[in-house]
């Protein structure tokens, strides 16, 4: 899965791509980068002591950082959207904290930012869903018929668009969805907010304007997390031991690093499978309600070439009674065809045959 990470100036999107993918990127460099993040994930961890494989390999997600967004600034919006016109969905981060010595992005307060973007969507939804109206009405040629039923769904898109809506809000069938489906279209896309407190306001769990964010965010169905990006960056630099000690300090087990990694896979409708054994450990990413032959394929084409069935567990099963052997004992080993829906933490071996 590929996100975009977008925002007004100085608000910490460059911060949080590079913890996200521990890459160590100029903060004045102002090209778009791209770079993978590990999803944490207790249960990989888990699984690996379990079978103490050679390698343990954790699911990710793909992002990518952009330059600031500026308000009602058309080119700046057309370069962010254009290059990364590939995501499948995006990551708005809002500044809250509070630091004189980093300029202030052009509106200060976290809900005005947020809807500020959020504008900055919808304008570049107008332009692209204008723009392709305008060719096919001035298309010097009697429109086909699919033609026809694209400029009238385009000039539906474009109503919602001038009242504000988010393209996600109306009603579209797949086969809507599938005739928009080239374009990009940011409002269509699965949205998380990210807010960039400090330390006092992550300790106060508040900050300016957080309860019209979160309303919002519900409205519209945003995943949203809290993050300090100051304090992430000082757990970055730490040793391991160290890094646990400070998060058992915080009261917590885990960075918000690698609880925003989970909640955007969450969010964005991703589901993990398992492969174990003594060479690796192993998580997969599939969509939602992919089967097991998708999981086959994801794995490798021979697999979902040569499928023959899959063997099923559990994690709670495995987790629960402790081995391989016990939840076959216990009868809960399913083996399943095709078809079966995979559901978030099977443990899979696919048999096959080629
Ligand atoms: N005090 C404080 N400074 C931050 C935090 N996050 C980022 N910054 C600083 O804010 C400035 C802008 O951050 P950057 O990630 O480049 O923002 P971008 O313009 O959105 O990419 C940099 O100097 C960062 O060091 C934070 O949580 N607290
Ligand atoms: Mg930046």
């Amino acid at each position: 899965m590929k996100v975009g990470i977008v925002g007004l100036s100085q608000v910490g999107k460059t911060t949080i791509f590079s913890l996200l993918t521990g890459m160590n990127v100029d903060l004045f460099c102002q090209e778009h980068q791209k770079g993978t993040a590990k999803v944490h994930d207790p249960r990989v961890d888990i699984l690996a002591k379990m079978y103490e494989p050679k390698k343990v390999t954790y699911a990710t997600l793909e992002f990518y950082d952009t330059p600031a967004l500026k308000i009602n600034d058309k080119k700046e919006r057309t370069a962010v959207f254009n290059a990364i016109q590939n995501v499948e969905s995006l990551m708005i981060v809002v500044r809250a904290f509070e630091n004189d010595a980093v300029s202030y992005p052009e509106v200060e307060e976290p809900i005005e930012q947020l809807k500020a973007t959020l504008d900055e969507f919808l304008f570049r939804d107008l332009d692209v869903v204008t723009g392709r109206i305008e060719k096919l009405e001035n298309a010097k040629r009697k429109l086909e018929l699919r033609e026809e039923i694209e400029l009238n769904l385009l000039k539906r898109l474009e109503e919602a668009l001038g009242n504000e809506q988010l393209l996600s809000r109306i009603d579209l069938t797949e086969e809507e969805k599938k005739m928009v489906g080239g374009f990009s279209l940011a409002t269509l896309k699965p949205i998380a907010v990210v807010v960039n407190v400090d330390e006092k306001q992550f300790s106060d769990k508040n900050y300016e304007t957080k309860d019209q964010i979160i309303e919002l965010c519900n409205e519209n169905g945003f995943a949203y997390v809290e993050l300090c990006g100051k304090l992430e960056m000082e757990l970055n630099a730490l040793s391991e031991e160290e890094k646990m000690e400070l998060l058992k300090d915080l009261g917590t087990e885990e960075t918000g690093i690698q609880r925003l990694s989970r909640a955007l896979y969450n969010q964005f409708g991703l589901v993990s499978f398992f492969t174990v054994g003594k060479d690796e450990v192993r998580a997969w990413t599939l969509r939602k309600g992919s089967t097991a032959l998708d999981a086959a394929g994801t794995i490798h084409s021979d697999l979902a070439r040569g499928f023959i069935r899959a063997e099923v567990i559990k994690y709670s099963d495995l987790i629960n009674l402790g081995s391989e052997k016990a939840v076959k004992d216990a009868g809960l080993m399913l083996l399943v065809g095709k078809e079966h829906v995979v559901q978030d933490g099977d443990i899979i071996n696919i048999r096959f045959n080629v």
